[in-house]
C-alpha cells in the first residue's frame, strides 16, 4: 500500500479520535482515576468566605485570593451569572457583593455600583433565595424573624409522618438537618457594613390563599415563628441532641459530608454553634478537608462544590472502551482496580427506605459513603466491563450492583438518583424551599443509563428492565425527546435515552426511536453540531436549540448511531468534532452542559467535552451501532 504516503488512509474522524483518545489517557492520575473540575457558580466562593468571616477565622491572604476570582467573574452588567453567558443571578450577585465588601471592595467604587444599583433592579435582598437570606441573617445583616421557621424538631418526625427528613432528597435532607441546628440559635455576626445599598423596602412575601398549600404553609410558618420564641426546652434539648448525633454519624472519612460544599458547610457551622471547638477531631478534620476543593490558579482561589472522581473515570472507561482501548490496556487495568476499590459495601441513607436491602453501589465523589448513587452505580458497571481487571472480583460486584439497582427501582419502574420513591412533590411547597430539587423522581437519564446497563448484561428480559424500558417510552416528550435531568438539556435525556433502548432490544425503525432521531434531526444547527441553551429549562422555544458544543454534539451523534443514521445529519455532526477539535486532542468548551437543579444551579464538568466526543467518534469511526 505505497499510495499510504501521498493520500493517508486515516480519515479526519479517525485523526480526531486518536488525538481525544490519547489526550484522554494523558490526564489520567497515577492513582488510576480521572477527574476534572467541577465547575458551577461564585456563591460556593462567597459562602466560603461568610463561613471564615462567621467563625472569625478569615485570613487576609485567602480573602484577597478568592476576592480577585470574584471580581474575575462579574458579568459587564455588574451582576454574576450562574452559568456562562446566563443572565445575572439576583442571590448570586447579593452573596458576591457582600464577599466582595468584606474584603474591602468600597460600596462607591463603579464595579460595587453597579453592582447594587443591578440588585436593587432585581428586587432586592427581600427578593433573593432563602439561602442567601440565611447567610445574610447569620452575619446581622437581615433579620432572622424574616425567614421561614426550620425548627430541629423536624429530626422527631417518625418516616411515616409527611414531610419527614427521609421525604427530602438526599442533598436537601443532608442542607436541612444543620440549618435546623443554626436557625434554632438565631446566630448573629457583624459583617462590620449594613447593606443597606441592596434593599428596596418592598419586605412584604406574597400571601398565598388558606385553601391553597402554600397558603397552608404560610400559616404554619407563622405557628412555627411563635413557638420559634417559646420553644420548650426539653424538647428542644432532645431534639437538637439528636441532629448533632444525625450530623456526626454521616461525617465521611475524609472530613466531609456528602462530598457536596451545602452540607459541609451547613455541619461545621452547626456543629460549631452547638459547642464543638474547632480542635474537636470532627471539626478539625471536617475544616481542614474543605481547603480540597479549592483550586487555586493565577493568583486566584476558587472553590469546587464537589468532586467527581468516579463519574469521571466510569465515563473515561467508557469512551476509551469506545475508542477501541483493549481492557489489558494498562490505564483501563488502573482505572478498573480504582473503581473496584470504591464500591460502597455499607447501608447509607437509602437503607431507610430499603431496609432489607444489601449493599453495592458507588458514589460519584472521592467519599460519600452514605449515598452511592444509581447513575454512577450503572456507568461503573458499564466501565468496569470494558476493563480486563481482577475477573473475579468483577464478577462480585457487578452482581451487588445489579441487585441493589434491582432493590432500589421506583414503583413506576424508573430509577431516581440517590433514593426509592422520593416523590413526596409536597416538600417543594413548604416556604423553606424555594431553591433548586427537593425531592428525587425518577428520570429520563437515569433511567436510561440503568438499562444500557442491563441490557450490557444480558439482562434486558428481567421484567425489571423491560418495566423500566416502558417507563421510558411513557416519558418521551411529545416532540420525540426526552428530559434531561442531570445534563442540559433534551439532548442529554435523548441521547441517553436512543442508545438505552436500542441496546434493550427496541428495533431502530419502532416509532419512539424514528421521532427521536426526527427530532434530533431537526435541532442540528447549521454548522452541523449540536447545543442546547440552559434557558431551555425555562423557556421551551430553547429545547434543542443553542451554539453548538462538543459534549451535546457527541450526545446528539450516540443517539443517531445508536438508530443506525449513518447519513449525513450524523457525518455533518462528526466533521463538526473534527473540524473544531484543539491541537491538543481538547475542545473549546466554555458552555455549561451539566444540570444540577433545572433552573438554579448548573455544572460545567471540565470533562464532558472529551468523554462524550470520544465515544461518538469511537463508535463512528469504529462502525458500532
Ligand atoms: C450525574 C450524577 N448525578 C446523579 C450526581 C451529580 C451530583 C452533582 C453535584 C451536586 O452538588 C450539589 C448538590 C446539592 C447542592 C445544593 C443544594 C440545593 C438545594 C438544597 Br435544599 C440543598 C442543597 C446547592 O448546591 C449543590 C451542589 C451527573
Amino acid at each position: 500500500m505505497t499510495a499510504s504516503l501521498a493520500t493517508p488512509l486515516v480519515s479526519p474522524a479517525a485523526q480526531a479520535l486518536a488525538r481525544a483518545r490519547d489526550r484522554l489517557l494523558e490526564i489520567q492520575s497515577d492513582a488510576g482515576w480521572w477527574k476534572a473540575e467541577l465547575e458551577t457558580n461564585v456563591t460556593m466562593e462567597a459562602e466560603d468566605l461568610l463561613l471564615r468571616k462567621f467563625l472569625g477565622r478569615l485570613d487576609p491572604e485567602l480573602l484577597r485570593e478568592t476576592a480577585g476570582w470574584i471580581r474575575s467573574k462579574q458579568g459587564t452588567d455588574g451582576g454574576w451569572a450562574i452559568y456562562f453567558g446566563g443572565p445575572p443571578d439576583l442571590s448570586a450577585t447579593i452573596e458576591a457583593y457582600t464577599a466582595l465588601r468584606l474584603a474591602g471592595d468600597a460600596a462607591d467604587a463603579a464595579h460595587m455600583r453597579r453592582a447594587a444599583e443591578l440588585v436593587r433592579e432585581l428586587g432586592g435582598i427581600e427578593r433573593s433565595r432563602v439561602f442567601t437570606r440565611i447567610w445574610l441573617a447569620m452575619l446581622g445583616a437581615w433579620p432572622w424573624e424574616r425567614l421561614p421557621a426550620l425548627p430541629p424538631e423536624v429530626i422527631l418526625l417518625p418516616r411515616w409522618f409527611p414531610l419527614n427528613i427521609y421525604d427530602f432528597a438526599s442533598w436537601a435532607r443532608q442542607t436541612i438537618v444543620p440549618l435546623c441546628v443554626v436557625s434554632s440559635f438565631r446566630p448573629q455576626r457583624s459583617l462590620g457594613f449594613a447593606l443597606d445599598e441592596l434593599r428596596t423596602g418592598d419586605w412584604r412575601p406574597p400571601r398565598f390563599p388558606l385553601r391553597t398549600w402554600p397558603g397552608r404553609f404560610q400559616a404554619l410558618d407563622r405557628a412555627l415563628q411563635v413557638y420559634q420564641r417559646h420553644p420548650l426546652g426539653s424538647l428542644r434539648r432532645k431534639s437538637l441532641a439528636l441532629c448533632a448525633e444525625w450530623i456526626l454519624r454521616r461525617q465521611e472519612a475524609d472530613g466531609c459530608w456528602g462530598g457536596i460544599q451545602p452540607p459541609w458547610v451547613y455541619s461545621i457551622m452547626a456543629l460549631h454553634l452547638l459547642g464543638y471547638a474547632m480542635d474537636h477531631p470532627a471539626m478539625q478534620k471536617g475544616w481542614d478537608a474543605l481547603e480540597s476543593f479549592a483550586i487555586r490558579e493565577d493568583g486566584m482561589r476558587r472553590f469546587e462544590a464537589c468532586q467527581s472522581p468516579v463519574w469521571d473515570t466510569a465515563l473515561a472507561m467508557v469512551a476509551l472502551r469506545d475508542a477501541g482501548v483493549a481492557p489489558d490496556h494498562p490505564a483501563m487495568v488502573r482505572g478498573g482496580r480504582y473503581l473496584l476499590e470504591q464500591e460502597i459495601r455499607v447501608p447509607g441513607d437509602w437503607s431507610v427506605r430499603r431496609p432489607d436491602l444489601a449493599p453495592g453501589g458507588w458514589a460519584f465523589e472521592f467519599e460519600n459513603d452514605n449515598y452511592p448513587d444509581i447513575d454512577d452505580t450503572a456507568e461503573v458497571v458499564l466501565a468496569l466491563r470494558a476493563a480486563g481487571a481482577d475477573r473475579a472480583r468483577t464478577e462480585g460486584a457487578v452482581r451487588r450492583a445489579i441487585d441493589w439497582t434491582y432493590g432500589m427501582q421506583c414503583k413506576d419502574g424508573g430509577w431516581a438518583a440517590f433514593d426509592v420513591d422520593n416523590t413526596q412533590a409536597l416538600c417543594g411547597e413548604l416556604p423553606f424551599c424555594d431553591f433548586g430539587e427537593v425531592i428525587d423522581p425518577p428520570s429520563a437519564d437515569v433511567t436510561a443509563h440503568v438499562i444500557e446497563m442491563l441490557a450490557e448484561e444480558g439482562r434486558a428480559d428481567d421484567p425489571q428492565c423491560r418495566a423500566g424500558r416502558d417507563w421510558l417510552l411513557r416519558a418521551q416528550e411529545p416532540d420525540g425527546s426526552w428530559f434531561g435531568r442531570w445534563g442540559a438539556n433534551y439532548v442529554y435525556g435523548t441521547g441517553a435515552v436512543v442508545p438505552a433502548l436500542v441496546r434493550a432490544g427496541l428495533a431502530p425503525d419502532h416509532l419512539a426511536i424514528q421521532r427521536a432521531v426526527r427530532w434530533l434531526e431537526s435541532r442540528q444547527n447549521a454548522d452541523g453540531g449540536w447545543g442546547e441553551d440552559l434557558r431551555s429549562y425555562e423557556d421551551p422555544a430553547w429545547r434543542g436549540r443553542g451554539t453548538s458544543t462538543a459534549s451535546q454534539t457527541a450526545w446528539a451523534l450516540l443517539a443517531l448511531l445508536a438508530a443506525g443514521e449513518r447519513g449525513t445529519a450524523a457525518e455533518r455532526g462528526i466533521d463538526w468534532l473534527a473540524r473544531t477539535q484543539l491541537a491538543n486532542g481538547d475542545w473549546e468548551e466554555p458552555e455549561f452542559t451539566g444540570t444540577g437543579f433545572p433552573g438554579d444551579f448548573y455544572i460545567r464538568y471540565h470533562l464532558y467535552r472529551l468523554h462524550f466526543p470520544v465515544m461518538a467518534l469511537g463508535r463512528w469511526v469504529r462502525g458500532e451501532e
